[in-house]
């Protein structure tokens, strides 16, 4: 397995994120990837391949052209007007509210926003763009012929879609694999999404096509954050019809459940005939998660990382999510190890 990671995701770490009424220290911080990395060492997975940037070409064909120019230049426009705090959103358009794109650099931080806990900050737009260059790398590898890769990403991706950020979420990382496969020739994708959230920026940006397939295993958004999507009767639109499955799971839920959910969506990505599969590796499905719900034990990410490497497709996995720090490169590093013993 190739390993795909830089350093340039420590330029994103806001001040606060605001969680139960509360401006907290970030759950998303830059240790997470030390953790990540000292297991990904201590389990020999050091096959690294050196990152090149993503093209721009490719940025827009998963985001908004609008977007992307926001992301790059929000900092500059905010500090031009004498703030030095983070950028927190705070007046986001809701049901019938955006017809038009402000001009006031307070009125896109909300039009471009569905929540509120993600900042932007000084380094933000680095960090994200390092980012979606390793989820690139990490794909163009297995691409060329390497069987899997390992893409360490942060921030993470998977609540961003087109034209919107939120939920630690800039740049849609996974989508942006999952596109490249495509440019590289691959005719069917799979992104199969076990962040313990729903990854509703990965489908929304693949709702309505057919070629590439979206299924994502989460707490229930009834009850779980992002709340707005990732319900059962969400299965794609037009072409994308039937090319999107979601398995919202109670919380509380239990391995042995959340495991036959996830031989199900396998089974639908096999009848679909993937030619390359891109995983949303979020660990915060792990029992000792501080914000999710779940009751994954360390050794089921080993479990499950070998039915994935079993499936013996081209696999790029993407880091998502995971906030219990100190298990986090332990937990993440049994998936991978349990894919490639098993493959
Ligand atoms: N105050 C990822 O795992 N807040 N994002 C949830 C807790 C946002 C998670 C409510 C959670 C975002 C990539
Ligand atoms: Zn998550």
């Amino acid at each position: 397995m190739k390993i795909v990671r830089s350093d340039e995701h420590r330029k994103h770490f806001p001040n606060g994120e605001l969680h139960d009424g509360k401006l907290v220290r970030p759950f998303e911080c830059p240790e997470r990837v030390d953790y990540i990395n000292a297991a990904l060492d201590a389990a020999g997975l050091t096959d690294q391949v050196a990152p090149t940037p993503v093209e721009d070409a490719l940025l827009a064909q998963v985001h908004d052209a609008g977007y992307l120019e926001f992301l790059r230049t929000a900092w500059d426009e905010w500090t031009a007007l004498g703030h030095t705090a983070d950028m927190i959103p705070s007046c986001l358009p809701t049901r019938r509210m955006n017809t038009h794109i402000p001009e006031h650099i307070d009125g896109k931080l909300g039009y471009y926003a569905f929540a509120a806990e993600s900042s932007i900050t000084n380094g933000t737009w680095e960090a994200a763009h390092a980012g979606a260059s390793l989820a690139r790398t990490a794909q163009q590898s297995v691409s060329n012929g390497a069987s899997s890769a390992f893409a360490l990403c942060r921030p993470p991706g998977h609540h961003a879609s087109t034209d919107f950020f939120g939920g630690y979420c800039y740049l849609n990382n996974a989508a942006i694999a999952a596109q490249g496969f495509r440019n590289d020739g691959a005719e069917r994708v799979a992104v199969l999404d076990v962040d313990f959230h729903h990854g509703n920026g990965t489908q929304d940006i693949f709702y309505g096509r057919n070629d590439v397939f979206f299924a994502s295993l989460h707490g229930d958004p009834a009850h779980e954050f992002p709340y707005f999507l990732g319900y059962a009767d969400e299965v794609g639109s037009g072409d994308g019809e039937g090319f999107t499955a979601n398995y919202p799971l109670l919380p509380g839920t239990t391995f042995d459940v959340w495991l036959s959910a996830l031989d199900q969506a396998l089974e639908r990505i096999a009848d679909f005939g993937a030619d390359a599969l891109v995983v949303s590796l979020g660990v915060d499905t792990f029992e000792a998660d501080p914000i999710s719900s779940f009751k994954l034990s360390s050794d089921d990410f080993t479990t499950y990382g070998a039915r994935l490497g079993a499936a013996g497709l081209p696999t790029v996995y993407v880091m998502e999510g995971g906030y219990a720090v100190e298990e986090i490169g332990t937990n993440a590093v049994n998936v991978l190890t349990g894919h490639v013993d098993a493959s």
